[in-house]
């Protein structure tokens, strides 16, 4: 949101002040006393002032565009806390310097005053404690420290990282300030913990409602589990599966109630399998490995995901297995090896 005073144009002169006109009556007669500062406000008439406006601006993270002005505020920005490895250098990336790739930062754009009629004018920026601010997208240029720009330097853009999860929506407020014209935006880090993993048995979590997620816990049930042609799911499915069901804390809280936030559990995953032909010999499956990026590769739908938080809690379970015989794979071994691991 803008905040700036309004026009008022009879006649123009210019004056530094601070921080507001005073127009005391002195022996009946008005004297105009302007009060000496950094700033220079343009135009003086019916003893109020033009002020410049000011903008700061927001975009989403993952590569989002700048909000809209009447957005900036309510629902402000989101981005994931840069608590991940997007570039998978085994450093967490708010440690890193530089992430190749990095897709997470949320792009800031502050614009000089309009009209910009004094370029010495000070201009200041404000930032929570949950956020640092850096030169470039991928970290590489540096750790922005100055809060205090001359109008003439700017527009500048600077890319913001949460440190963590906010502690609620729209908790996080950066500030533009000039004199006194301002604009805020407010943005919001989301971050996922794994609390749990439940290894065993068919019973459900309180805080699991997802009518899929529950009724494939109740039927496949956790843990390894040998199956022969009476798999629930498949038919003619022979094999053997470990089911593991994955509790996490989202935070901060609400994000179920924001329109465009979607939570998406998905993995990553590589693995490797080869299966004995009943003449012997040895086939390899294709494989899967590891993406060059956090980008999932294990995600073919959302049947065994609970994605709506409830009390702070996101679910998802997972069943891998190595399928001997199924529909797809109709080939009866008589022997398999497979491995694989999950992200
Ligand atoms: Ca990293």
């Amino acid at each position: 949101m803008t905040i700036s005073s309004k026009a008022h144009t009879t006649h123009s002169s210019k004056l530094c002040r601070f921080p507001q006109i005073l127009n005391p009556s002195f022996l009946g007669v008005n004297v105009f006393l302007a009060v000496f500062s950094c700033c220079v406000s343009q135009i003086y008439a019916d003893n109020q002032a033009i002020e410049p406006s000011i903008d700061l601006q927001v975009a989403d993270g993952q590569g989002g565009n700048l909000l809209d002005k009447q957005k900036e505020d309510s629902p402000g920005a989101f981005t994931v806390a840069n608590k991940n490895d997007t570039d998978l250098d085994g450093t967490v990336d708010m440690n890193d310097n530089y992430v190749g790739g990095e897709i997470d930062l949320m792009k800031l754009v502050f614009n000089p005053p309009v009209p910009n009629n004094d370029p010495n004018r000070n201009v200041s920026l404000t930032v929570p404690a949950n956020a640092k601010i850096y030169k470039s997208s991928d970290k590489k240029a540096g750790l922005e420290t100055k809060r205090i720009w001359k109008a003439s330097e700017l527009p500048i853009t600077r890319w913001i990282e949460m440190q963590d999860a906010s502690s609620a929506v729209r908790a996080d407020e950066f500030g533009l300030s000039s004199c006194n014209v301002s604009d805020t935006v407010r943005v919001t880090g989301i971050w996922a913990t794994l609390e749990q993993t439940y290894i065993q048995g068919n019973s459900v979590p309180a805080d699991l409602d997802d009518a899929s997620l529950k009724n494939a816990i109740q039927q496949l049930e956790l843990g390894l589990k040998f199956w022969a042609s009476n798999h629930p799911f498949e038919q003619n499915w022979w094999g053997a599966q470990v089911g593991i069901l994955y509790e996490w804390e989202i935070r901060p809280a609400g994000l179920e109630n924001e329109a465009k936030v979607k939570i998406d559990l998905s993995r990553q995953a590589e693995t490797k399998a080869s299966d004995k032909a009943p003449n012997g010999t040895w086939q390899i499956r294709p494989a899967k490995t590891f993406p060059q990026s956090d980008i999932p590769n294990d995600d073919s739908g959302i049947a065994s995901e609970d994605e709506i938080p409830k009390n702070l809690h996101i679910y998802n379970g997972d069943w891998p297995g190595a399928i001997m015989v199924s529909a797809t794979n109709p080939q009866v071994g008589t022997e398999m090896v497979a491995r694989g691991n999950l992200l």
